[in-house]
């Protein structure tokens, strides 16, 4: 099959998402309304994993239903081959090009997740994942579970929209421009820029538990979902490789307690994360060939963050057990049980 090509002389993120929002007001024509939406996402993608992440912490599966697309895909991107048939259940189809073409027939730009798609038009509403978990975390409040933390706390939200516009531009999309960038140049200022911002983050995070403070918010599920990817992917497929994160106390404590706080690591499917990158990026990685390592098993150990205080939920509380639906299947990833202890 025919993948992509991703590397650029400079590699810069197509942000011209589809702008739409579903909100109380229903401003751009789609109202919240629980059983009308399905998130369309796959456990391989950072971006598509911040919305898994957030739809669990806020208890909102039921509202929301979800399908997942598999690990890997062609230049014509994802594909429903995890479902019987090859078929998304809800939705009938099997590529989530459909959907974008469902609502913009010959979308001409990148089929991506996260998406969210209006289920009796079968048309994708948005793939912009930042404005689409800030619209989970405030306009879908009348679903949410009981005991469900505020992600996105009014009091803080100005300087963390400063917090997380610089761990989006230089750590999140800073290990895609190490990734493709296309000449030594490019590749060297992008290497630079990532660890200055991981410097920086570790400091913040030696003295503090999360990023914005005591609690978790959206900026937290924002940096996880590629310090997961760190030492797995990004450190050697995407020539990430001052270091290790394992090799940055606080961060690696942090991304640590995070993992082992439900709704975090219970969303993470590292084979399929591996199988991604290693396999779909074939103008950085022509063999395909997917690394043994390394060993994973390191993310259940202590972490030793307690000691700074901090809840984790603030006021609210844990999201309950994962439903077995969606459980994430790899055999070979960490799986914590409620109290947060290894069960396989
Ligand atoms: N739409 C996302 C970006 C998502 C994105 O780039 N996702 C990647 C996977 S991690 C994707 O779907 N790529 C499609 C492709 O490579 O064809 C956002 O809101 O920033």
């Amino acid at each position: 099959m025919a993948q992509g090509s991703y590397v650029e002389p400079s590699f810069t993120r197509d942000t011209n998402y589809i702008p739409d929002r579903i909100t109380r007001d229903a401003r751009d024509g789609w109202p919240v309304e629980p059983g009308r939406y399905r998130l369309i996402a796959a456990r391989a993608c950072p971006w598509a994993s911040r919305a898994i992440i957030v739809r669990r912490l806020l208890g909102l599966e039921d509202a929301i239903s979800m399908g997942l697309a598999g690990p890997t895909h062609d230049a014509n991107s994802w594909t429903f081959d995890l479902d019987p048939g090859g078929l998304d259940p809800v939705l009938q189809i099997p590529r989530l090009k459909d959907a974008y073409d469902g609502r913009f027939p010959d979308y001409p730009r990148g089929i991506t997740v996260p998406a969210i798609v209006d289920v009796p038009t079968g048309g994708v509403v948005t793939n912009d994942f930042a404005p689409m978990i800030t619209d989970l975390a405030t306009q879908w409040t009348e679903h949410f579970r009981d005991g469900a933390p505020d992600l996105y706390p009014e009091p803080l939200r100005a300087e963390m929209e400063e917090v997380m516009r610089r761990v989006y531009t230089e750590v999140n999309n800073g290990v895609y421009r190490c990734g493709f960038a296309g000449s030594q140049e490019a590749y060297d200022e992008a290497y630079g820029r990532l660890f200055t911002a991981l410097d920086w983050l570790e400091e913040r995070l030696a003295g503090q538990r999360y990023l914005m403070g005591d609690a978790i918010t959206m900026a937290d599920v924002n940096l996880f979902t590629t310090l997961v990817r760190f030492d797995p992917v990004y450190h050697g497929h995407f020539k990430c490789n001052r270091g290790k994160l394992i090799e940055l106390p606080a961060l690696w404590g942090y991304a640590r307690d995070l993992f082992q706080t439900p709704g975090f690591g219970d969303t993470v499917d590292f084979t399929q994360i591996k199988q991604h990158y290693y396999v779909v990026h074939r103008d950085i990685n022509p063999t395909g060939i997917v690394p043994m390592g390394p060993d994973l098993s390191n993310w259940m150990t202590p972490h030793g963050r307690e000691s700074l205080g901090g809840k984790a939920f603030g006021d609210g509380t844990a999201p309950g057990e994962i439903a077995v639906a969606e459980r994430v299947p790899s055999a070979d990833n960490p799986v914590l049980g409620p109290d947060g202890l290894l069960l396989t």
